[in-house]
């Protein structure tokens, strides 16, 4: 691209938000490129390849909801889509709807800096290119930047070792093999229940349990007719992926927060709405139940009570049990992502499968040939395993050295005093025309990828559309609005049982990050309202110029 040539907008990422801005811009007649680290469309479910990769939202809602070209045509074949068929779904959405020619591949945007003369963003990529764009859309997703802690001695590993996050294309062979994983979070889930039962031997390092929920995966190719949940027929698509929208997480189809308050039901109906849920399978015992488990120790204590009584049923080792799902809970349940299991808690009954609490007994150091943790001293390996997470929600967006027009990064603004501020959780003060999606202070770790970030790309395509029309060429939140909804989006947060729970929901699994709310809590319905709001009213809280 020559230097003088200047794109509507430039997109960082090639997952569902930016394929999704891509396709829509394209459509109305907006030059737009999107840049991708990796060499494939999918964003997390290009590099998600780790054994056993599946996503925790159900069919049908896991997709882009308003290229009907794309879903019309599309047999999704399991409640619960693993990676393999994922990729299916990019490769379809990429022939119907002719994505790649427009994206560059293999492409990391490494800096942005504003030029006030112009109104565009002069962007540059690890390989060298510099481009001027008029908008700058991040759609870097909420876990974008891996996070491997630093464990003395992790370098003179001398066997296989991987994190979850960069699985290489050619997978590992587990057979015969004895393994170390450290975390317990959704890939470590998944990745222990996959090869618990294939390797040798397995040691699972952990720091805190997984209050994780069955899945009940379902297969199309099975007698479907024979469980709770159904494959929706795709001629309901439409009304599924509208009705989503007024639900608070877009999560799952057909289900929602009861509008009973917790108190006001009797014991009786609470444990047969618990026990429905629990039949029901994937995220509805979590965000279909009472909200009040949000808010109301005792309404989460109940619920944390029935979690654990299920799930040390399935436990035989008392030791385990403990470990694994403790009698009391260690964090107010639902306020850490519980991630959705299949075989999970089976896989520690296997003999070849042990548990390390590192709590009690920390990691001291890699060495050459294991994991030294206090009390059990070396364990040998031959392959381990750092499911240890992301620095999550902003640290995508934080790798990008982003500068303003007066030389401050965007770095510089957020981990000064006054931490993430945002507006509407999709741009901040002093960065015009740049925008993110599924990324700070949107319902992002609360709701649907496709859907929330679909809902925020929708909206800057419809300011981007005003300003062509208009001729205005540069857009910027207003302190005043921005301090306005970050505030809102604190007391809110603060008024949860969530801060107390060390969770990346807040930063606090990156040793060092600033503790503070970095999604809104408040629901998709909500969110829509606060959107619409500013549209309506000539994107109040904007300056547009
Ligand atoms: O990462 P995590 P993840 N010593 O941060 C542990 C989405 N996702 O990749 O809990 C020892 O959740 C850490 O321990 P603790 C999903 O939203 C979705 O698993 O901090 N252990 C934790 O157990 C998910 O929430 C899907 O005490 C250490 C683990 O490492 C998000 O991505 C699939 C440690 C990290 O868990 C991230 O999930 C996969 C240390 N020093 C991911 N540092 C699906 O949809 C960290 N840990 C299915």
């Amino acid at each position: 691209m020559s230097d003088t040539t200047i794109l509507d907008a430039l997109v960082v990422g090639a997952g569902f938000s930016g394929i999704h801005t891509l396709w829509k811009l394209r459509k109305l007649g907006f030059s737009v490129k999107i840049y991708e680290t990796g060499n494939g469309l999918g964003g997390t479910w290009w590099w998600n390849r780790y054994p056993g990769a599946r996503v925790d939202s159900e069919t049908p809602i896991y997709q882009l909801s308003e290229e009907t070209e794309v879903w019309s045509d599309f047999e999704w074949r399991e409640r619960f889509p693993g990676r393999e068929e994922l990729q299916r779904y990019f490769n379809h959405a990429d022939k119907k709807l002719g994505l790649r020619k427009d994206v560059v591949f293999n492409t990391c945007v490494t800096e942005a800096a504003w030029d006030e003369s112009r109104h565009v963003w002069i962007v540059k990529t690890n390989t060298g290119l510099t481009t001027l764009a008029r908008h700058l859309i991040l759609c870097t997703g909420f876990a974008a930047k891996r996070f491997t802690p630093n464990f003395p001695g992790l370098e003179k590993f001398k066997g296989v070792i991987h994190h979850s996050g960069v699985w290489p294309e050619e997978g590992v062979n587990f057979e015969g093999k004895k393994v170390a994983i450290i975390g317990t979070g959704a890939s470590g889930v998944q990745i222990i229940q996959e090869i618990g039962p294939v390797v040798k031997h397995l040691t699972v390092y952990q720091r805190t349990p997984n209050l994780a929920i069955p899945m009940r995966q379902k297969y199309l190719k099975d007698d479907v007719n024979s469980s709770l949940w159904k494959f929706p027929e795709i001629s309901r698509y439409p009304e599924i992926f509208r009705k989503l929208k007024d639900t608070f997480g877009a999560l799952i189809i057909d289900l929602d927060f009861t509008e009973k308050k917790f108190d006001s039901s009797s014991k009786q109906e609470r444990l047969a709405l618990y026990q429905y849920l629990w039949d029901y399978g994937g995220f509805s015992f979590w965000l279909a139940g009472f909200k009040d488990i949000f808010y109301v120790q005792e309404a989460n204590d109940e619920v944390y009570d029935f979690w654990s009584e299920n799930i040390r049923a399935r436990i035989d080792d008392p030791v385990k049990k403990d470990l694994l799902a403790p009698k009391k809970a260690p964090h107010a349940w639902g306020t850490k992502r519980p991630c959705l299991e299949q075989a999970y808690y089976e896989v520690y009954n296997q003999p070849n499968v042990d548990l390390i609490n590192v709590k009690e007994s920390p990691i001291l150091e890699i060495t050459e040939t294991g994991v030294k943790t206090k009390n059990e001293g070396v364990i040998d390996v031959d392959v381990l395993i750092l499911a240890t997470g992301f620095d999550s929600v902003t640290g995508g967006i934080l790798d990008i050295k982003i500068t303003n027009g007066e030389g401050v990064t965007i770095q510089e603004k957020w981990r000064g005093e006054n931490g993430t501020e945002t507006y509407l959780g999709l741009s901040t003060n002093g960065f015009p025309n740049t925008y993110w999606f599924y990324g700070p202070h949107g319902p992002t770790a609360f709701s649907n990828g496709p859907t929330s970030g679909g809902l925020q790309a929708d909206w800057v395509v419809d300011l981007m559309v005003k300003m062509r029309e208009e001729g205005k060429t540069r857009v910027e939140a207003q302190k005043p609005s921005e301090k306005e909804w970050t505030k809102a989006l604190r007391d809110e947060w603060y008024s949860s049982l969530f801060p107390p729970t060390d969770s990346w929901y807040q930063g606090a699994n990156i040793p060092g990050k600033k503790r503070e709310p970095l999604n809104y809590l408040g629901g998709i319905p909500a969110y829509i309202e606060e959107l619409e709001k500013s549209k309506n009213n000539n994107y109040a809280g904007f300056t547009i110029v």
